[in-house]
């Protein structure tokens, strides 16, 4: 392990390395004494030392039975909390826990903890001890104290105290007004009390007995930026069992401002974790934000504190360990007026406080928003996110924006609107004590009362749209209403709820109509049964059964539990040969074949970063799609995208690698590699650059008519993964991709048709188009080596350049990406009703693994 480093110039030496400062180990059992006595001739004698004996070892065993149960039966609790100290100054050396003046005011502090819980008939009898962990500067130059208390309690107690804990008059003792607690006899030493706020502490620290601790402080100044970063980042990764703190302290009337600037952690967050509070200490009520998995630099994560401290916390557990995190911070002075006012003319912009940094905790602001007399005010917005764990979007109780009286949380999308029926309208932001989110990025505009959409079509939730867009059966407006009333045409299937769907939509799999009338009468099976993959149709009740009622384990296939069947093209085969029923088993978290091979060599398609051109689409961020390859031609650029399947191949579309008259391009020699790139000629760190050692293309390929478009790449040396360059997992045969299905697809092809090729990498979500449909819409062309995509109203799409790509499908069970297609070809690009066509990657399973070992 690497040794722990202690940042900047203003850190502390770790006060010591020992745990049980904060994390007490569990009391340890006793041993029982033995009592022997030597046996004497006399009977008498023997008897009667006999029956001392057996009594006392009754009564000694009773004794250790009794004590070694209230022993084991205890449960450690902790308490952190603040509380402001109205009459001492704070100076400069309580910031240093090692200094006489910390030690002794601490010492104050936590005696004076004995008397607070002494008001707590609960607490009183089973608190151990307190210890200050650290002081802080107040807004008025008093001091804050942030201590944690220590109880240990009987099981059978356990969930009174947690009640008194979370009761902040039990756990701290009368919370208005101020409290005298005097110090002994000594004038001067009774500390006036004016502000008690306390909590629990996460039961994952308190029971992390066998962590190592490790404590670090700064203090920030103005125009100074810090540095803070897990132990060993970034040359190690970060070493287990460890708690570490990072106290963050900014002069009075300021923020502390913290943004990651890199972090990549355990993807569970109850292994490990990173937790932001608005605090010195570990209060629940006072976390900002907890923290695990990858996030990209793109994606912004910058928090703000209410106050003048910020504490951050990581815990890691045994397994598993990470890069960590490195961040840095810097105080930014608290604005008197932040945000809210008086806003006015015919249009404007607002955001939450620090958009698009998280908003701080304990905000409040109210915008006057009017606009000129006679017209009419809406409010739009292009990102509202405010989420709090614990909080339901109907029912906003924590974080909340207010307008006109109606509360909103969670994530809306950006066509929301609201309108008022005046020239005014009132928008209130409210943050509470915990979790922060992005918040919100609005803008006001007045409009004519009698015009709301000038040239536009007005849906019901007061968003305008384009006129050509009503009745072409997609939503709108996002609520649907550009869809109503419709008079349907010939070329559309006519739903029972009124809308009107296109034809080609009827029976593909996908329920348009949203009362599924345009998936009825597709099949041959009733109400209340299933179909089976084979045509049969069995009772909907024998779905899950265990029995393989449909002969092809459709009915069994999308249950928890997976039966073992005849081999077919519907069952995963396992290494052993057996074959098993359940839908894509492979690497999804769960082992269903006996010798676990469905979750063996699953290193492959995890992008911890949670997301979101190419035709219609956006840039991609730093690491988004690790398994990204541009493929350039000597003295040409960027060709054609390719995707990692492990450290050594690449998987391409074979007409990328077909010679043409003037360029070799099916020659290894004249191809470049270009792993963990995001922009053209921008390459990171991260970046590497292979030659390529072998071509293979599929034998089948036939340049004509597109099928069988797919080729291997052998790099000529291993690539080390990094978090910009990892494998995709390659689908088993039998793995299915369902049309409707939502899929990615990527490249740095033309951003139209005869465009010129994107720079950054651009990525666009399509759907899976059923084969009938694709084939109907495509002249027959479509085999059933190619699989469609798109998007059938057009503007998004693969295009020239994306060719050789990925078209990544996430797995809803596992998370991870699995390549569905290699982007092949198309009629055009982006047009209406003319879907990408991709070589569906299942047919070639059992072709990779022979060819490359993959
Ligand atoms: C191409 O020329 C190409 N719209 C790739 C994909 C598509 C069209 C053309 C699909 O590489």
């Amino acid at each position: 392990m690497e040794p722990l480093r202690n940042g900047g110039k203003n850190s502390q030496k770790p006060p010591d390395d020992d745990p049980s400062e904060i994390f007490l180990p569990s009391p340890a059992g006793r041993k029982m004494e033995k009592n022997n006595l030597p046996c004497r001739t006399i009977t008498i004698v023997v008897i009667v030392v006999t029956i001392l004996a057996a009594l006392l070892a009754l009564t000694i065993g009773l004794l250790v039975w009794h004590f070694h149960l209230r022993t084991e039966s205890r449960v450690k609790k902790v308490i952190s909390g603040s509380m402001t100290i109205s009459n001492q100054r704070f100076s400069d050396s309580y910031e240093d826990s090692n200094s006489r003046q910390f030690k002794e005011l601490a010492l104050r502090v936590s005696e004076q903890m004995k008397g607070i819980y002494s008001h707590s008939p609960v607490l009183s009898k089973y608190y151990v001890k307190s210890s200050v962990q650290a002081f802080s500067e107040s807004s008025d130059n008093n001091v804050i104290a942030y201590y944690l208390s220590e109880f240990s309690v009987p099981v059978a107690q356990s969930s009174a105290v947690d009640k008194a804990i979370n009761s902040p008059e039990e756990a701290v003792g009368p919370k208005q007004g101020r409290m005298r607690l005097s110090l002994g006899r000594k004038p001067g030493s009774i500390l006036v009390i004016d502000k008690m706020m306390s909590g629990a502490v996460d039961a994952r620290l308190v029971n992390a007995t066998s962590r190592r601790h490790y404590k670090n402080a700064h203090h920030s100044h103005m125009g100074e930026l810090g540095t803070i970063e897990s132990p060993g980042f970034p040359n190690f990764h970060y070493p287990p069992n460890v708690y570490v703190e990072w106290q963050l302290r900014a002069d009075p009337a300021h923020r502390i401002r913290l943004e990651f600037t890199a972090l990549h952690l355990e993807k569970d967050c109850n292994n490990d974790f990173i937790k932001i509070y608005d605090s010195l200490v570990p209060t629940e009520k006072q976390v900002i934000a907890e923290k695990c998995g990858y996030y990209t630099p793109n994606e912004q994560l910058i928090y703000l504190s209410s106050g003048n401290v910020m504490l951050v916390t990581l815990v890691t557990n045994r397994e598993k360990n990470f890069p960590g995190f490195r961040a840095t911070y810097s105080q930014v002075p608290v604005k008197s007026q932040e945000c809210g006012g008086k806003l006015t003319g015919m249009n404007g912009t607002f955001t939450s406080p620090g958009f698009p940094s998280r908003y701080p905790p304990q905000i409040q602001c109210v915008w006057d928003i009017e606009v000129p007399a006679g017209k009419h005010v809406k409010v739009k917005f292009s990102k509202f996110s405010l989420h709090e764990p614990q909080q339901n979007s109907h029912h906003c109780t924590k974080d909340y924006l207010e307008i006109n009286n109606n509360r909103m949380c969670g994530e809306k999308s950006t066509s929301t609107v609201h309108s008022s029926r005046t020239n005014q309208i009132t928008v209130k932001f409210y943050s509470d004590m915990s979790y922060v989110d992005q918040g919100f990025s609005a803008e006001f505009e007045a409009f004519e009362p009698n015009d709301p959409c000038p040239g536009k079509f007005q849906c019901d939730n007061d968003v305008c749209v384009n006129p050509k867009l009503k009745c072409d059966g997609y939503d709108d407006c996002g609520d649907m209403s550009d869809e109503k009333n419709c008079v349907c045409e010939e070329f559309h299937v006519k739903c029972r709820n009124g809308f009107c769907k296109p034809k080609f939509w009827h029976c593909d799999g996908v329920n348009d109509c949203g009362d599924n009338t345009d998936e009825e009468n597709c099949g041959h099976c009733k109400a209340g049964e299933v179909a089976c993959r084979n045509g049969r149709c069995v009772p909907e009740y024998k779905k899950c059964d265990g029995h393989n009622d449909c002969g092809d384990g459709t009915d069994e296939s999308e249950c928890p539990k997976s039966v073992v069947l005849r081999c077919s093209e519907y069952t995963y085969k396992c290494k052993n040969n057996t074959c098993i029923s359940k839908q894509n088993p492979q690497c999804d978290g769960e082992q269903d074949c006996e010798d676990g091979s469905d979750e063996a060599d699953c290193e492959c398609g995890t992008r911890p970063y949670k997301s979101s051109r190419i035709v219609g689409g956006e840039e991609s961020s730093e690491g988004e799609w690790p398994w990204q390859v541009s493929l350039h031609m000597k003295g040409q650029g960027h060709v054609c995208g390719a995707s990692v399947i492990s450290n050594l191949w690449l998987v391409t579309a074979a007409h990328c690698v077909q010679d043409t008259e003037k360029l070799m391009y099916s020659q290894p020699g004249q191809w470049e590699a270009y792993l963990g790139l995001l922009t053209q000629g921008k390459a990171s760190t991260s970046t590497v650059q292979k030659s390529v050692k072998q071509i293979i293309s599929h034998p089948e390929y036939n340049p004509k008519t597109y099928d069988n478009d797919i080729a291997l790449m052998e790099l000529d040396s291993p690539v080390n993964f990094n978090q910009n360059i990892w494998p995709i997992c390659l689908p088993a045969a039998s793995h299915e991709f369902s049309a409707g299905q939502a899929v990615w697809i990527t490249g740095w092809g033309t951003t139209r048709e005869d465009g010129s090729l994107a720079s950054v990498l651009q990525k666009a979500e399509v759907r899976i188009i059923n084969d009938t449909v694709c084939n109907q819409l495509m002249n027959d062309e479509i085999t059933p080596r190619m699989i469609c995509a798109g998007v059938l109203a057009g503007g998004v799409d693969a295009c020239q350049g994306d060719s050789g790509g990925p078209m990544s499908s996430v797995d809803p069970d596992s998370g991870r990406l699995f390549l569905a297609g290699v982007v092949s070809w198309g009629d055009g690009c982006g047009r209406k009703n003319r879907p990408g066509v991709y070589t569906r990657v299942t047919k070639y399973r059992s072709w990779i693994q022979e060819e490359s070992g993959v």
